[in-house]
């Protein structure tokens, strides 16, 4: 009987192996490509010195995402100047201005500076629910670039 559940076992892997499946047994979770593992996609547009509105001090832009999923930010800069996205850890208070250098420690991840007129794409995952600042690190960009991004 031993010699019969390792046989089909074996048979089993074998069968699996062979249609490139590996030991998945959801066949929807088959190694998926990078780009098919990416969740969710935030379209965010930089300007001088806003996010989407010209509004981000009384109306910040929110985006969601969720807890644990790879989440894609799409960085579209259109201003004239240099733009990041960053997230804050969450309790720090962000500096006024903020010094990109010395107050590194306090984010979480950031997308990476984007050059004018030009679009960059960062994947994260942010494993912690809850309701993050998100700021332009680049010093003075800050409060006027501002925005919230929710992981629930
Ligand atoms: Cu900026």
């Amino acid at each position: 009987m031993r010699k019969l559940m390792l046989a089909m076992t074996l048979l089993a892997m074998f069968a699996l192996a062979a249609c490139g499946g590996g030991a998945d047994e959801e066949p929807a979770a088959a190694a998926p490509s990078a780009q098919e593992a990416i969740a969710q996609v935030l379209k965010v547009t930089a300007h001088d010195l806003y996010y989407n509105e010209p509004d981000n001090l009384t109306n910040p832009p929110v985006w969601t995402v969720n807890a644990g999923e790879v989440f894609e930010v799409d960085l579209d800069n259109q201003g004239g100047l240099q733009h990041n996205w960053a997230i804050v850890k969450p309790g720090a208070e962000v500096p006024v201005p903020f010094d990109p250098a010395a107050n590194a420690d306090l984010l979480l991840w950031d997308a990476g500076l984007v050059d004018p007129g030009q679009s960059e794409a960062a994947q994260f995952t942010v494993d912690d629910p809850g309701t993050y600042t998100i700021i332009c690190t680049v010093a003075g960009h800050y409060p006027s670039m501002q925005g919230q991004l929710v992981v629930q």
